[in-house]
């Protein structure tokens, strides 16, 4: 055989291999198309993860004909998954049972499914948002988010009354059959982030609005870090951050004001360790928040951290850190205190090792970064591709060998997927519909890619929480227009509906259909053993 001969021989072997990967990636298409993808080969920016680390559970939608939106998610010991948001009016699921507050039309929802993916129980009240819901080691669950006034907050509560649609926090029975305890919270006109400590506190967003007719307890702030707010800024008037220690019987224990004197500040994310010290993540336009002497930047920016002390009463470390927009559910932290926030940017201090130092292009990336229990940066890395990485990323979560899930939406056609992903490739990418939600898991040290999935249909889709199990099991939920969403094991395997534009608050603007159609929530069992998932 010539040469030329062997050559052409192996450049004939070359051309049938391409053509036999272009068959499959060709079916593999089709199968998204139809809403159930398999495992097609690893779209360009795939990394080597040697082994399936999670196989999708289940996955269902949970909505009526009305506009819903799931918002955040948590999960028990024994696996059951609570989850909050918004529901549309007429006839969003919900079980037997009145609550006081409870609308039969639309308002704020949170619901309770089984390990198995089965409604337990489902409750709509007639405020407008919940934003946030944690549950206790007895099972009571614990919801924050916006209500109107009117409200039947329960005797004795600590802020009985308010003047316009203003924060709220409640305790439900663990099978919601009542309040324990339900009360306003603040000036503002949410709560959008709530975390709970090891012995059951709940630390809150607490915003001061000046424009706002309500007047706190001064006796909040005896021992308050900042006892007064600074003001600043035109957003309602002025505006400051602060935050509110309640125990789980809904007394206040402490509050205290941080914000700047120049401009507004708004607690974004709110995260506590087993120091009881919380960690306040802010997005502020203030030019004088205040900076500890060996902070990571005192240069103001849009970003600021900081750890309050655990009687409120001082500042253990306070940064700017980024020109960045933190949103709700933005940090989560490990389980020796180092912090971990997530939000979406173009500049993003990435650090030496990160899993993508380089920006992924499009209008902005994910930026994740992981900073010591001191404020120190340890690292950050971009996650994004070619498109948008939008809106948050919705949320982020620690498991207990720390490595870190950001839960997000993206329009790429090359976000970083993992080798076995449940969803390889965008479901409508360049279409109409572009945005699919995505969930990736990071190594602690954010330096390796452990997992990582689209997760949508040809409708607009957006992945709006995650958390991890004590067992490991990973979940994810959002809101899709897809009437084609990836449903498995569902109990609810058919799309309810959404009414048009502009029915949920913020929702039904941008994109079509944008926090506008169904819920969905989905679980991921872990097929390794946690020490073979790089937990560094
Ligand atoms: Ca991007
Ligand atoms: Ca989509
Ligand atoms: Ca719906």
């Amino acid at each position: 055989m010539t040469r030329a001969t062997r050559l052409s021989r192996f450049l004939g072997a070359v051309v049938a291999l391409c053509l036999a990967v272009a068959m499959v990636q060709e079916r593999s298409v089709a199968g998204q198309e139809t809403g159930s993808p398999a495992s097609p080969p690893a779209a360009t920016k795939s990394t080597a993860a040697a082994v399936l680390t999670y196989q999708l559970q289940f996955s269902t939608y949970f909505g009526g004909a009305g506009g819903d939106l799931l918002r955040d998610m948590t999960v028990d010991a024994q696996g059951n998954i609570y989850v909050a948001g918004v529901a549309g009016p007429p006839d969003f699921p919900r079980t037997p049972g009145v609550i006081p507050g409870q609308s039969d039309a639309g308002g704020a929802m949170v619901a309770k499914f089984s390990p198995a993916g089965t409604l337990v129980w489902s409750k709509v009240v007639a405020g407008e948002y919940f934003y946030s819901v944690k549950v206790d080691r007895t099972g009571h669950v614990f919801v924050a988010g916006r209500m109107r006034p009117g409200f039947p907050t329960t005797p004795g509560a600590f802020q009985p009354t308010a003047a316009h649609p203003c924060g709220f926090v409640g305790k439900l029975k663990p099978d919601a059959s009542g309040w324990v305890w339900a009360s306003y919270v603040g000036t503002g006109y949410a709560v959008r982030d709530m975390t709970m400590d090891d012995k059951g506190n709940l630390y809150c967003v607490l915003d001061y609005f000046a424009a706002s007719k309500e007047v706190l307890p001064a006796s909040w702030f005896a021992n308050a870090f900042q006892k007064t707010p600074h003001g600043g800024g035109d957003h309602f008037g002025k505006c400051d951050a602060g935050v509110i220690k309640i125990s789980g019987e809904g007394k206040v224990i402490w509050a205290t004001w941080i914000g700047g004197s120049t401009g507004n500040d708004w607690v974004a994310s709110l995260a506590v360790g087993s120091d009881d010290c919380p960690v306040v993540l802010l997005r502020t336009f203030s030019k004088d928040m205040p900076t500890t002497p060996d902070a990571y930047s005192q240069v103001p920016s849009e970003g600021w951290l900081g750890k309050v002390s655990a009687d409120g009463s001082g500042l253990i470390f306070g940064t700017y850190f980024a020109d960045a927009f933190p949103r709700t559910h933005n940090m989560a932290l490990d389980p020796r205190g180092n912090i971990f926030i997530c939000t979406c940017t173009k500049r993003w201090p990435v650090t030496p090792g990160a899993f993508q130092t380089k920006f992924g292009g499009g209008p902005e990336d994910f930026g994740v970064a992981k900073f010591s229990p001191t404020g120190k940066l340890l690292a950050a890395t971009y996650l994004g591709g070619n498109g948008h990485e939008t809106n948050g990323p919705d949320q982020i979560a620690v498991d207990a060998q720390g490595r870190v899930v950001v839960a997000g939406s993206t329009s790429s056609t090359d976000y970083p997927v993992t080798e076995g992903a449940f969803q390889a490739r965008n479901a409508d990418a360049g279409g109409k519909y572009p945005y699919d939600g995505v969930v990736s898991m990071l190594s602690n040290d954010l330096g390796t890619l452990i997992y990582s999935s689209y997760l949508g249909g040809t409708g607009d889709d957006m992945a709006r929480a995650c958390c991890v199990g004590p067992d490991g099991m990973l979940y994810v939920g959002g809101v899709t227009t897809s009437r084609d969403f990836p449903t498995k094991n569902a109990w609810q395997g058919k799309y309810g509906g959404d009414p048009g534009f502009g029915s949920v608050p913020n929702g039904g603007k941008f994109p079509a259909g944008w926090g506008n159609g169904d819920c969905w929530l989905a679980k991921f069992q872990r097929l390794v053993p946690a020490d073979s998932l790089h937990g560094k």
